[in-house]
């Protein structure tokens, strides 16, 4: 269970670090499986070529269960509601990153799409309609060499401003982040360090960004979105751990647009 000041930092921050949300047993049974699908051989680095491998999503029993554990399914409660997300089925996208000379292409600040537009597009809107937070899970232990996720915290303070006269269709994702980045330049940042089993709950409006592994030992994590049941009421009178952010970002900017208009 997070307590009040854990979700304080989630308010403020935009992420709240959850040590050991997912037990080490599943870890390692993930993690065989993982560097499986990389094609590389962990004891030899000669074969990891690639600064950067993308896996795709994996729903095999382990990771259905680390996806689901009591600590997290807790936590995503305190902070987006009980009854408002729904349960992962799997842990969606891996970046795994090694330790090469070759630089990442990969490693830009960015705020995480939402939901797909009617021409196909990824867009984001204000009450986050595909996208109740961001999390990143840690497969290995990730110490501040080892490529952590760069975090500008307090960021997804910035990003409501730019979404609110947008309506519900929001905007397209990357014109979006074309603001978001510079309007979060001036935040101090964070970085997504520790252990395996370890995993940052984050604000969906976070601003983060990947970089280069600077270490020796591969990093494995997990950036599933937590789906939620329906866009954010973001209603004023019982705001929820994720919505008071966004309000607060908005006192005394115009009042959201409806639906439609
Ligand atoms: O690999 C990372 O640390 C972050 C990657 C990321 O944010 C992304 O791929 O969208």
């Amino acid at each position: 269970m997070l307590t009040d000041e854990e979700i304080a930092r989630f308010v403020d921050a935009g992420f709240v670090h959850v040590p050991a949300a997912v037990p080490r047993d599943l870890v390692d049974r993930c993690g065989a499986e993982l560097w499986a699908a990389t094609g590389c051989d962990p004891e030899d680095p000669s074969t990891w070529t690639e600064p950067v491998i993308r896996l795709s999503d994996f729903a095999t029993e382990p990771f259905r269960r680390a996806a689901n554990t009591p600590v997290l399914h807790e936590a995503f409660d305190q902070l987006v509601g009980s009854g408002r997300w729904v349960p992962r089925g799997s842990l969606g996208t891996f970046p795994v990153r090694f330790p090469t000379e070759q630089l990442p292409t990969d490693d830009g600040w960015h705020v995480e799409a939402s939901f797909a537009g009617a021409d196909g597009n990824y867009r984001v809107n204000l009450r986050s309609r595909g996208r109740a937070l961001l999390m990143l899970f840690l497969f290995s232990d990730v110490g501040p060499d080892d490529a952590p996720t760069r975090i500008r915290v307090g960021s997804h303070l910035d990003v409501p401003p730019l979404l609110v006269e947008a309506g519900d269709d929001g905007r397209e994702w990357m014109d979006l982040c074309r603001d978001a980045v510079p309007a979060s330049a001036h935040r101090p940042e964070a970085y997504a360090t520790g252990t395996a089993g370890d995993v940052y709950l984050c604000h969906p409006f976070l601003v983060h960004a990947a970089q280069p592994h600077r270490g020796t030992t591969p990093r494995f994590m997990a950036q599933p979105p937590l789906l939620p049941r329906a866009p954010l009421p973001l209603d004023p009178q019982a705001p929820t751990p994720v919505e008071r952010p966004i309000l607060a970002a908005l006192a005394g900017a115009p009042a959201p647009r409806e639906s439609g208009a």
